[in-house]
């Protein structure tokens, strides 16, 4: 105000005496508007922006724009492309630049120079800073009351999107951790089902062995046969030679019947029992050769000439080997080794498995879909942990909260991260979080225009809810939600713009 009345009664040119405070600039600048003095000792200024440009000190502010960028004119309007603004003291309240067409036209403008200094040629603008500074500390107070109450409500969304993402991560952690372990299952199943179908393809030993056991019987069978026969016979011949030597005339003096019947005397004194118990068991130890070797039976592979092959028959290759038929005499060995190579050996620990390839198949191909599930669940899992939902992840928080609104005369609904609807209409599906907005595209195609899309911005205050929708090209729509989670603090100068005078106040 004084400035202003001084200007009433002083020329222009007193407002920018050397070292004196130059009108309409900050106490921060003022040095830049101090004289300099050339080399006859004379006071002179430059421009700001252009030293070449020497002035007298009466030059500033006189109302005649000599610089070109108006840095000689700070306090008038005399340079109407300027950028240099006219700073306001606002003693009490906020000190503040006020464009310098707005200077001296009659106008208080408060909001910007509470202290009226915009008007001082005219000093028509008395000094209202204490009340607009009480009036906006009573504004500041009711903000940060509200603000600070919307930024508890933020911290608990936080603290969900923040749950979510942990129970995000520990469902991946989890489905991680299931991916070896049914690997291993299934490769086991594999190994399992390569087995059982090895083992079904190849025949069993003991079918093999079958043939050999019938010929096997059916020869001791006829060699009983054949020696019973002969058995017959020389019990025959034997009762012969008995008679003869009960009923030979020894007077005869025959040496060679004495010799033969001393030589049959002393045979049937030597001579042991007839035909062995054991061969008459001899088909009943055959029975029990194949009744075993039903009960051990394994699967083997054949040769290409029929011969039997498998590890445990490589292992026996010292024992002793009979090649084509075998005699009476060595045709149990015969049979007993071929038993043995075959039957007696200890296989190895290997596991088969009891199911068939028609039981492990399925499982096997159960156990792969899950395996597909799980692996899909992963990579679906991981791109949505990596993707952009905000800061703090607070997207997150609304996944599964979708809000509405009747605007307009439709019914919006917005699921975040998901989808909108105008009525059942699909406006958009939901693409991505670009600068701090929401996209959502590929919505149900207009009537003979583009397919509905929506962008979503969104302010601080009470919700969350749908504020207003706009659709400023045809099927683009705007749409504006407010939510604490989107609530910042806020500073000083910031509260400074959003505060309105109440000019009946004042
Ligand atoms: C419906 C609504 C409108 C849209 C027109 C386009 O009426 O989805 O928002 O502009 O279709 O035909």
């Amino acid at each position: 105000m004084q400035l202003g009345k001084l200007a009433i009664f002083l020329p222009l040119w007193l407002l920018c005496l050397s070292q004196a405070h130059v009108i309409g600039v900050s106490p921060e600048d003022q040095h830049l508007y101090s004289a300099k003095i050339d080399e006859d000792g004379n006071q002179y200024w430059t421009c700001l922006n252009d030293s070449s440009i020497k002035l007298q000190l009466s030059q500033i502010n006189d109302d005649i724009c000599d610089c070109p960028d108006g840095s000689d004119e700070p306090g008038t309007n005399a340079c109407p492309d300027s950028a240099i603004k006219f700073y306001c003291a606002n003693q009490g309240h906020f000190p503040a630049y006020i464009e310098q067409f707005k200077l001296n036209d009659g106008v208080c403008d408060y909001d910007i120079c509470c202290d009226g200094s915009d008007e001082y040629q005219l000093g028509t603008c008395e000094n209202k800073c204490d009340e607009i500074h009480r009036q906006f500390e009573t504004y500041k107070a009711e903000q940060l009351q509200i603000l600070n109450k919307a930024l508890k409500k933020k911290q608990h969304v936080v603290d969900l999107s923040q749950r979510n993402r942990k129970s995000l991560i520990n469902n991946l952690e989890h489905l991680e951790r299931q991916v070896p372990e049914k690997k291993m299952k299934l490769n086991k199943l594999k190994i399992q089902m390569e087995d059982v179908e090895l083992q079904e393809d190849t025949p069993d030993l003991y079918d093999i062995l079958d043939e050999h056991f019938a010929n096997l019987a059916n020869r001791i069978e006829a060699y009983k046969r054949d020696i019973l026969k002969q058995d017959e016979q020389l019990q025959k011949l034997e009762k012969i030679l008995e008679e003869l030597s009960k009923g030979y005339n020894p007077n005869y003096n025959d040496h060679a019947v004495k010799e033969s019947i001393h030589k049959f005397q002393e045979y049937i004194s030597n001579k042991e029992d007839g035909v062995q118990k054991d061969f008459h068991d001899i088909t009943e130890f055959v029975k029990k050769i194949v009744e075993n070797a039903k009960e051990h039976s394994i699967n083997i592979e054949l040769t290409g000439n029929g011969n039997i092959n498998n590890d445990k028959s490589k292992s026996k290759s010292k024992s002793k080997h009979y090649d084509g038929v075998p005699s009476l005499k060595n045709m149990i060995h015969y049979y007993f080794n071929l038993f043995a190579q075959n039957f007696l050996i200890k296989t190895p620990e290997t596991y088969v498995s009891k199911l068939s390839s028609n039981q492990l198949a399925p499982e096997i191909d159960k156990l792969e879909e899950e395996l597909e599930k799980i692996e899909k669940t992963i990579t679906v899992i991981k791109k949505d942990l990596s993707s952009d939902y905000g800061p703090d992840d607070i997207l997150r928080a609304y996944e599964k909260l979708p809000i509405s609104n009747n605007l307009g005369g439709y019914y919006y609904r917005v699921d975040f991260l998901n989808s909108i609807y105008q009525n059942d209409v699909l406006i958009g599906v939901f693409k991505e979080y670009k600068e701090g907005k929401l996209i959502f595209a590929n919505g149900a195609r207009c009537w003979n225009g583009p397919k509905r899309s929506a962008t979503v911005e969104f302010i601080c205050g009470e919700g969350p809810a749908i504020v207003s929708v706009a659709e400023p090209e045809k099927c683009h729509y705007n749409f504006v939600i407010r939510g604490e989670a989107w609530c910042h603090p806020v500073s000083e100068q910031e509260l400074l713009q959003s505060f309105e005078i109440d000019y009946n106040l004042l």
